[in-house]
C-alpha cells in the first residue's frame, strides 16, 4: 500500500436487525484488503428521507485509508452489500443494507456507476451528523465545511443512539 487515499462510506439499514447489520459491515469494511478503518461513528437512529411510509433507519460513517481506486472500493462495498442480503426493487426501497460511497480523497468524478463526492451528501442529516461525529472540520467539496451544513438539516429527525 504507496499512495493511501482517505474515504467516507455511510451505511445505512432499515430491514431486518439495522444495528447488527451495521457493526458487521463495519467489520467486514476493516477487513478489506488495501483498507485500513480510520473512525467509525456511533449509531444514529433516523427518520426516512424520501422513503415515505418505511421503518426509520440506522445509520453511521466510517473512515478508512485505501489503496483502492474508487471503483475497486465500490464494488467491494457492493459485495458486503449483497453478503448481507441486499436485494435492488425499486429506488429508495427498504433495505437490510446500503453502504454509499461519500468522499475519496479530494476526487470529483460523475459516471453511470459512480458520483462523487455523493450528490446527495450535503442534503441529509442521516450523513452530516455522523460525519461532524468524527470530524466536524471535513470539507465537501463544493459545499463546505460539515459543522456548517448541519444547521441547514436541523428539521430531519435524527437521533444519536450510543
Ligand atoms: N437511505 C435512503 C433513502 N432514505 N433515509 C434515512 N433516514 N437513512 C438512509 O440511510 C436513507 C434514507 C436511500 O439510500
Ligand atoms: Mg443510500
Ligand atoms: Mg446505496
Amino acid at each position: 500500500m504507496s499512495e493511501l487515499s482517505r474515504a467516507w462510506v455511510a451505511l445505512g439499514a432499515n430491514l431486518g436487525e439495522p444495528r447488527a447489520a451495521l457493526n458487521r459491515a463495519i467489520e467486514s469494511i476493516a477487513r478489506l484488503a488495501q483498507c485500513r478503518l480510520v473512525a467509525r461513528s456511533s449509531h444514529y437512529r433516523s427518520a426516512p428521507v424520501d422513503a415515505p411510509g418505511q421503518p426509520d433507519y440506522w445509520n453511521a460513517v466510517v473512515a478508512l485509508d485505501t489503496g483502492l481506486e474508487p471503483l475497486a472500493l465500490l464494488r467491494a462495498l457492493q459485495q458486503i452489500e449483497q453478503a448481507n442480503g441486499r436485494e435492488r426493487s425499486f429506488r429508495n426501497a427498504p433495505r437490510t443494507l446500503d453502504l454509499d460511497l461519500l468522499m475519496f480523497g479530494d476526487i470529483s468524478l460523475a459516471t453511470e456507476e459512480l458520483t462523487l463526492p455523493h450528490p446527495r451528501m450535503h442534503l441529509r442529516a442521516f450523513v452530516l451528523a455522523p460525519l461532524a461525529e468524527i470530524n466536524s472540520d471535513l470539507q465537501i467539496p463544493g459545499h463546505g465545511r460539515v459543522a456548517a451544513l448541519l444547521p441547514s438539516v436541523r428539521d430531519q429527525l435524527i437521533e444519536r443512539m450510543d
